[in-house]
Parts: C-alpha cells; sequence; structure tokens
C-alpha cells in the first residue's frame, strides 16, 4: 500500500521532463497540481501555443493500482467504445465529452519514469465546471442523466470482461475485514478516540450486508459500471450540461447500485466532505429527486424491478461503506486517501455516519421517490 499520503505531499517533479515523453502539441509552459481527487497526482499543463491544447498529466497511484498496464488496457478499451458510439450521435463533441488518452512518444498509454513511476496523459477539458455537492436539482438531474447515459454506452461493451483494477473494490465484507483488523493492529494509536464510530459501525453492518446477500443470491445483474461516481468525477458545461465523465479508473464490472449509491451520497450532502461542523451535514431530498429523475431518465426501461427495488437503500450502503473506509484508513495511518490535515479522515468518515443518519431520517421518502420515479418511467 502507498506510503501515509500526508507525508507523501507535495512531491516534486520535473513535469518538462515527464511531459516530454508525450506525444503532445505545442511546447511546455508550465504545470501546476490541479483538481481535488483523493488518489493520484494531478496536474494541469498549459502549451505556450494558443492553437494548441492544454493535458492533465496524472501520477498513477500505484499503492492502490497494482497493474498500470491492465488498468490503462482498460481505460483505452472503454475511451474507444465510448468514442465510436458517440462518434453516431449528431452534434457530439468527442474531444470534450471523452476523456482522450494521449498517447506516450512510444505508442503506449502511459510512460514509466527511471524512478519507476507511471504516468499517463489526457487531454485537458477547458472551460468545465464541476462541483463537490450539486447546487440545485436541474444540476443534479443533469449529473443522473450523464451517468446514467454512461452506463447505457457502456452496456454493449464487447468481451472479454473489464479487468477488476481494485480486488473488492466495493465488497463490505472486504473492508468490514480490513476495518477490524486495521482497529485490532491500532497502529497509530488511534482506536481509543473512534468508540462512538466503532459503535455506529457495529450497530449498523448487519443490515448493511443486505446488497451483499442478494448479489450471492444472484438477484441482480453484473454490468459495466463507473463504480467511482462522485459528483466532482462528471465535468459540466458552462451552461450546467453534463459534459465529460472522467476517472475511469474503477470502470469495470459492478452493479448499477454502485454507481447510483456513491452519487447521491456525494452529490446530496448539502455539507463538505470533511466539514468539521457535523450539524452542517444533511442529505437533501431534493438534490436526490433530480439526480434520481435524471438517472432512471437514461436508464429508463433497462432496469430490472428488482434492482429499482434497492436504489434508495445504496445511498444508505455508499455512506456506510465509505465511511467505514476513511475511517479505516484512519486508523492505519492516512495510507490510502490523501490528506491534508492529520484528523481529515476521521472527519470525512464522521460526515458519512451523519450523513447516513439524516437519510435514515428520510428514508420512507426516498423510497417513495424512486417507486413514483419508476412507476412514471413504466407508464
Ligand atoms: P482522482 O482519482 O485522484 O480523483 P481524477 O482522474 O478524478 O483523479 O482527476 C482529478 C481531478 O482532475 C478531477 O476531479 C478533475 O478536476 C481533474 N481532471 C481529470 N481529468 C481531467 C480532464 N481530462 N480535463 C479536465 N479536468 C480533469
Ligand atoms: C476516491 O478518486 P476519487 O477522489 O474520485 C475513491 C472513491 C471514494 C472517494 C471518497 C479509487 O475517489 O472510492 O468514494 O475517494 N476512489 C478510489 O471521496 O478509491
Ligand atoms: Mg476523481
Amino acid at each position: 500500500m502507498a506510503q501515509n499520503r500526508a507525508e507523501n505531499l507535495p512531491p516534486l517533479f520535473d513535469l518538462r521532463t515527464v511531459v516530454a515523453n508525450f506525444s503532445i502539441q505545442g511546447t511546455f509552459s508550465n504545470g501546476r497540481p490541479f483538481g481535488s481527487g483523493h488518489i493520484h497526482d494531478t496536474f494541469l499543463i498549459q502549451t505556450g501555443e494558443k492553437d494548441c491544447p492544454d493535458y492533465i498529466l496524472q501520477r498513477i497511484n500505484q499503492g492502490i493500482f497494482l497493474d498500470v498496464l491492465q488498468l490503462m488496457e482498460n481505460i483505452v478499451r472503454v475511451t474507444k467504445h465510448l468514442r465510436a458510439k458517440l462518434s453516431t450521435m449528431p452534434g457530439s463533441n468527442l474531444e470534450r465529452e471523452v476523456l482522450t488518452v494521449v498517447p506516450a512518444v512510444d505508442g503506449r498509454s502511459f510512460h514509466q519514469d527511471e524512478k519507476g513511476n507511471y504516468w499517463r496523459c489526457y487531454l485537458f477539458i477547458d472551460h468545465h465546471r464541476s462541483f463537490d455537492h450539486v447546487p440545485n436539482p436541474e444540476l443534479a438531474f443533469e449529473a443522473g442523466k450523464h451517468f446514467g447515459r454512461f452506463l447505457n454506452l457502456l452496456a454493449d461493451l464487447p468481451a472479454p470482461p473489464l479487468h477488476e483494477t481494485i480486488a473488492g473494490f466495493h465488497n463490505l465484507e472486504i473492508h468490514l475485514q480490513r476495518f477490524f483488523g486495521n482497529l485490532q493492529a491500532d497502529a497509530c494509536n488511534r482506536a481509543g478516540t473512534v468508540a462512538t464510530e466503532i459503535d455506529f459501525i457495529r450497530s449498523r453492518a448487519d443490515e448493511m450486508k443486505r446488497f451483499q446477500r442478494l448479489v450471492q443470491a444472484g438477484l441482480l445483474p453484473l454490468r459495466v459500471t463507473h463504480n467511482d461516481t462522485k459528483v466532482d468525477n462528471v465535468l459540466f458545461d458552462r451552461q450546467g450540461r453534463g459534459l465529460c465523465i472522467i476517472d475511469l479508473d474503477t470502470v469495470m464490472p459492478g452493479y448499477v447500485h454502485y454507481d447510483f449509491g456513491d452519487a447521491v451520497r456525494s452529490g446530496c450532502n448539502l455539507a463538505r466532505e470533511d466539514e468539521s461542523d457535523l450539524d452542517q451535514v444533511n442529505f437533501d431530498l431534493a438534490l436526490f429527486k433530480g439526480y434520481a429523475k435524471g438517472f432512471l431518465f437514461s436508464l429508463c426501461g433497462c432496469l430490472s424491478g428488482e434492482e429499482t427495488a434497492h436504489l434508495a437503500f445504496s445511498a444508505k450502503q455508499f455512506a456506510f461503506l465509505v465511511g467505514l473506509r476513511f475511517l479505516s484508513d484512519y486508523l492505519a495511518g492516512d495510507r490510502y486517501f490523501r490528506i491534508t490535515h492529520p484528523s481529515q479522515n476521521l472527519q470525512r468518515s464522521r460526515v458519512q455516519f451523519r450523513l447516513l443518519q439524516s437519510m435514515e431520517g428520510q428514508f420512507a421518502e426516498m423510497e417513495d421517490i424512486i417507486s413514483s420515479l419508476s412507476a412514471k418511467a413504466r407508464a
């Protein structure tokens, strides 16, 4: 696993030299850290010429993505498929609506430097807007519509199945085991400060395993899903229309609930993901309705009754799962998620657990929203 993410900040790289290994148009002018992703080191590379594009350069997190060749093979397959499908739709702008992998000068989809770091490069999608939580139901609708459309477009991705880039990524049993292992090891002597959160986890673990039981019973179809639908992984255009789904590292076989649950727990929380004032944390039903409407609009007729029946639950499941992962990482010494201060992962987990409580208080309404939207979609 990666070294402590705080100690890992900010590594100094000779970005000009790294960029020279990619087939970019124009010349390197400057590079700076970009975005708020928790996983990779991401840089915006600007070129000196007005008529040349800018680029996103990423140092891939090898502590998390253990097989970079498989990772990039997936991304190349997925982006090619999306591009082929969009190219048949009039008015599509392929360079803005799909990630474009910029090849290395040796033709590969990545570059490995002399220290062993893996780098990749994408065309920068400029003039976009991005949100940590969606500001209004109209944008929530757009985000839902776009993530739903993404699933639709990938539904006919030809065999073979995509590689599983992170084993057991959303498997709750695995994350619970890892959590209790980290708790027992208590490598950083932090367990004493999280008694309330441990009780919270214990009191809900069995309910949350419900989803795993459905999977084990074979009741849900395996699809190609994005699996990391945090709402800042959809870029919007200036008019607030969904533009491009990014962060394709975890596109692999999964269940529709992974994409719905993760988007809703991130997008419909009125507070920041690491908000320290927990009273700011609230799950917003109007945003939820907007998102669900957009998602079901795109997937109209594609989902089974069993799938829609558990969509509302998936929001709770993901608030629990992501909160558990943050707390687990806090106990392990912040090795997975990038942090900017020592208690950030603890704070993040508290936000998810408070969000889950907020969902619990409104769960009947959440279920009603999904049933009435899916009844309308069937009508
Ligand atoms: P992480 O896995 O660390 O979240 P992402 O691939 O999501 O990494 O990239 C981090 C951030 O960089 C995104 O949230 C977004 O702001 C920005 N970004 C990534 N790719 C692009 C792109 N092609 N064009 C514009 N911005 C991008
Ligand atoms: C990570 O990559 P990013 O920052 O979009 C994580 C997600 C978590 C999210 C929590 C590969 O998403 O699973 O839900 O942080 N991605 C990976 O903010 O672990
Ligand atoms: Mg991201």
